[in-house]
């Protein structure tokens, strides 16, 4: 049970303790003094109380690969150490590159016979590719690995793709062609900050938290479901983290209200299946003078995601930006999802890394979640269960 009110370090938290403990949902102001406390560890309990009444100690990962098909990039967000400018002279010039449709298949191809359930397919809003690109790397993919499951394209591409499809299409015809074509989930990024200050800021030629929250609205009620992301760590306060979980908050209510007043079927409304909080990473960034985030504020803002967002099942530490050392603690910190194995990552390295080879195995991850004290919970994209044998001789107790 939640510490008792004379056990507290900091008495201001007892009634939010209470809160939790009667499942009641938390308000800006409860999550600023959440920000404020120096208790952490009764912080790290209370996010640990909703997390296992959720999930139990169950702790879920999925076979995946990441795909970045592209840094080229029509903007230049100041958080970002991906993006390269699209040459005069065209592609090939510098370390910008564009893989292509054959490049991406294969890989997709190779992933799903190591094992892999997803491909999680993202890149930079390049100037030249037309949508007919899109199309087929979906379609090819579907073709060749027709188990797989790919979640693709942040809501900020979508808009793209509305306003470079000819004839041009809406978000809703934009969807539904990406849906034909194989795509069966958005992932959550292109998210930031929802604040026009920090968006002003740090990426202001991006389109703003309108034009994501559309994609997302027309995306769940389509039945395409998707995730939710926050980039925490750079210029924003903790009230406009908060007001960002909020909004996250609101937007899933209403997906969930339209989900329950439906018929079940296949094109049932969907909603948001996780959030994923993602650390920034200042090195090689505008923003790399900035520390980023320390360890207990990683903690503390999963602790308060969980806290905050009680209509969202899953909460993910993404172990590469967040490190597998920190993932792995924040099991207890009411994080229940682990990513996957990813293999290959480009938009975000950490310093003194020259390749983009990020990769944890299966047995690795099943360790850091058993050491953690958790049940170590294959997942597909859908967090459904699912039991494969675990090779002989690995990952152990
Ligand atoms: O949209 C960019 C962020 C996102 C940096 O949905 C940065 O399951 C940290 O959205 N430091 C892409 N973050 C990643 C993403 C994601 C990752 C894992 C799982 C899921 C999911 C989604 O990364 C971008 C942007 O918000 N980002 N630069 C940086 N320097």
């Amino acid at each position: 049970m939640v510490t008792a009110r004379q056990e507290l370090l900091d008495q201001s938290l007892a009634p939010i303790c209470e809160k939790v403990a009667a499942g009641q949902r938390l308000t800006h102001a409860e999550g600023l003094r959440l920000f404020a406390t120096r208790d952490i560890f009764t912080l790290g309990r209370l996010a640990n109380l909703v997390r296992e009444r959720l999930h139990g100690r169950k702790a879920f990962y999925n076979v995946n690969r990441h795909i970045n098909y592209t840094n080229y990039c029509v903007l230049r967000c100041k958080f970002c150490s991906f993006y390269r400018s699209y040459p005069r002279g065209g592609a090939g010039a510098g370390d910008g590159y564009e893989m292509s449709i054959e490049e991406i298949v294969e890989t997709a191809a190779r992933a799903a016979e190591a094992g892999a359930t997803e491909v999680h397919i993202v890149g930079g809003l390049h100037p030249r590719l037309p949508f007919s690109y899109y199309l087929d790397m979906c379609r090819g993919i579907r073709e060749r690995c027709p188990e797989l499951h790919i979640k693709a394209f942040t809501a900020i591409e979508i808009v793209h793709f509305a306003r470079i499809a000819r004839p041009r299409r809406s978000i809703a015809e934009v969807l539904c062609a990406l849906r034909e074509a194989g795509l069966d989930s958005l992932p959550g990024g292109g998210a930031e900050i929802f604040d026009d200050r920090v968006h002003d800021e740090a990426f202001q030629a991006k389109v703003g938290e309108r034009h994501w929250f559309d994609v997302h609205r027309v995306a769940h009620d389509l039945g395409i479901p998707s995730n939710a992301t926050m980039l925490y760590g750079h210029i924003e306060t903790p009230a406009e983290r908060l007001n960002h979980l909020i909004k996250l908050r609101e937007h899933q209510d209403r997906s969930l209200a339209a989900r329950a007043a439906a018929d079940a079927g296949p094109r049932r409304p969907a909603a948001f299946n996780c959030c994923v909080p993602l650390s920034f990473i200042p090195e090689g960034s505008a923003l790399g003078h900035l520390p980023g985030p320390s360890g207990l504020d990683d903690l503390r803002t999963l602790a308060i995601t969980r806290l905050m967002l009680d209509n969202i099942p899953h909460i993910k530490a993404f172990w590469i930006m967040q490190t597998p050392k920190l993932a792995q603690v924040a099991l207890n910190w009411g994080v229940d999802d682990f990513d996957g194995t990813v293999v290959w990552y480009d938009i975000t390295r950490r310093e003194g890394r020259g390749t983009n080879r990020q990769e944890l195995s299966v047995d690795q991850i099943r360790r850091l979640i058993r050491e953690a004290g958790c049940v170590p919970i294959e997942r597909d994209s859908l967090y459904r269960e699912l039991h494969r044998p675990v090779a002989a001789g690995g990952e152990g107790g």
